[in-house]
């Protein structure tokens, strides 16, 4: 009795539960929970503006029914409720589309109308991003409430050197130009390099083990999020934009303090690192992304298609042979990136600006649906008829799963390797298969090989398909 595992096909639960409807429910609760995390960010910012919702990315059921919608689905994928496998995955694709409109399209939406829409510029990425001589400060995190205030009064002190890590930090480098050092596996070597005065963190892929390791190093913690409180961490709270600027000063004048405490020897040790700072090419969005020149070379054939390249970078996967799958895929093919795997591709310097594409945080990903959105309308189709594929290669989170079933909610083809979201192996599968193509003319594709992958995008990539092709829906296909 619990927790609810599949053994095999023809064994059940005791309470009765099929390996698919385990397979569903946990599913269901994975895209509730990225859901939760997405649609959380924004009401964040709506509550830090003092904001109304607005009426664009309103839910059907109005203001705040997406709250409910994931609340629903957790109750109805607990013990007892639902037993009908098919029913956990509409909701799944509902919940995963609310997610998109709610979470990740709203969320960007207020970032852009209270902080400023992204241009085009160059930007530096890696750990070399730290200077030994300045006062060190990095912000993690997500949300974007602190940081903008933080830039600004950090630009009026020279001897500050303000760097990004993870999405907050993809976030500031598109808008601002501000030095990413570290996406999500790599935050802990931040820290580790002895020489950060203060990391500030709001919410989301933190890692709990920050605390214990400012513990080794002098480094001070700051929380900034009222939801996400670390043990031992100086907590600043970020509610309003007075409170942010106070909370901005407050935390320049602690790392400005705080840097008589840096050891001489990591100082010394991180001077003789020969790394330098890889350079990019950032702050691309929807509006200067030259979707005309994009769907005219999907026409005339000089690329094949158009790749989201999203999500997390696994220390468990190859990261390594996925990145050299996506150089691969870029020479006939243009790639939009954000969060993690827009950090690990500038940090093997593919952020070029000329073939792949860096558009920002996790939540910008509501970039990439409206440029599929712009170049379906100028290639006059549908998404479910263009040459798009989404692949999320390596996830951990739930955001990732749920930004996957989000785009093959808009009729987008997407691909997921390991850890799968859902074995698919099972009936479960084959029902959310059938699923996407009937209601959503998409298909979902597993495959944890970047090698295997490659080869089945080869195999089923033609030249954008023909007018008398369009609105024929394609073949699921499952490696
Ligand atoms: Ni989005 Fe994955 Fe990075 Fe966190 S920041 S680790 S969900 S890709
Ligand atoms: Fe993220």
């Amino acid at each position: 009795m619990g927790p609810c595992r599949i053994t095999s096909e023809t064994q059940k639960g005791v309470c009765g539960a099929s390996r698919d409807l385990i397979a569903a429910r946990n599913l269901l609760r994975t895209v509730a929970a990225g859901a939760a995390a997405h649609c959380g960010h924004a009401q964040h910012i709506l509550d830090f503006t003092g904001g109304a919702m607005p009426r664009r990315h309103t839910p059907a059921g109005g203001a705040g029914s997406q709250f409910l919608e994931i609340s629903e689905a957790l109750h109805l994928s607990s013990m007892g409720v639902g037993a009908d496998p098919a029913e956990m995955l509409r909701r799944a694709l509902k919940l995963a589309a609310l997610d998109g409109l709610c979470g990740l399209s709203l969320a960007t939406a207020l970032e852009d109308e209270n902080f400023g829409k992204p241009e085009v510029k160059k930007g530096i990425l890696n750990l070399a991003c730290l200077k030994a001589g300045k006062v060190n400060i990095a912000v993690h995190g997500h949300e974007p409430m602190l940081v903008q205030a933080l830039a600004k009064e950090a630009s009026r002190h020279t001897d500050v050197n303000l760097v990004g890590v993870c999405c907050t930090g993809a976030s500031l480098l598109s808008t601002l130009g501000v030095p990413l050092a570290a996406a999500f596996t790599r935050q802990e070597d931040v820290i580790a390099t002895g020489i950060v005065e203060a990391m500030i963190v709001d919410s989301q892929c933190v890692m709990p083990s920050l605390p214990d390791l400012c513990e080794c190093f002098h480094t001070k913690l700051i929380t900034t999020s009222e939801l996400a409180r670390l043990p031992g961490a100086l907590h600043l709270p970020v509610r309003s934009r007075k409170e942010a600027v106070r909370t901005a000063k407050m935390a320049i004048e602690t790392a400005r303090r705080n840097k008589k405490n840096r050891s001489p020897r990591a100082e010394k040790e991180f001077k003789n690192r020969t790394e330098k700072p890889e350079n990019a090419v950032v702050g691309f969005c929807e509006d200067n992304i030259a979707a005309e020149r994009i769907a005219a070379m999907l026409k005339n054939g000089a690329i094949k298609g158009v790749i989201g390249a999203v999500g997390c970078v696994n220390p468990r996967a190859d990261a390594a042979g996925w990145i050299n799958a996506f150089r691969e895929l870029s020479a006939d093919h243009v790639i939009l990136t954000t969060g993690c795997m827009a950090f690990e591709l500038g940090r093997h310097g593919l952020l070029t600006g000329k073939r792949i594409f860096h558009m920002g945080s996790c939540v910008n990903n509501a970039r990439l649906a409206e440029v599929f959105r712009r170049l379906a309308a100028l290639s006059g189709g549908k998404i479910a008829e263009m040459p798009f594929l989404v692949s999320c290669p390596m996830p951990i989170t739930e955001k990732s799963v749920a930004i996957g079933l989000f785009f093959a909610a808009l009729g987008c083809d997407v691909h997921f390797g390991a850890p799968f979201p859902i074995n698919p192996h099972t009936g479960a599968a084959g029902i959310l298969a059938a699923m996407l193509k009937e209601q959503y003319s998409s298909a979902a594709v597993f495959e944890s090989a970047p090698g295997a992958f490659l080869a089945w995008k080869r195999a089923v990539t033609g030249a954008a398909p023909p007018p008398e092709r369009r609105g024929k829906r394609r073949e699921f296909v499952k490696i």
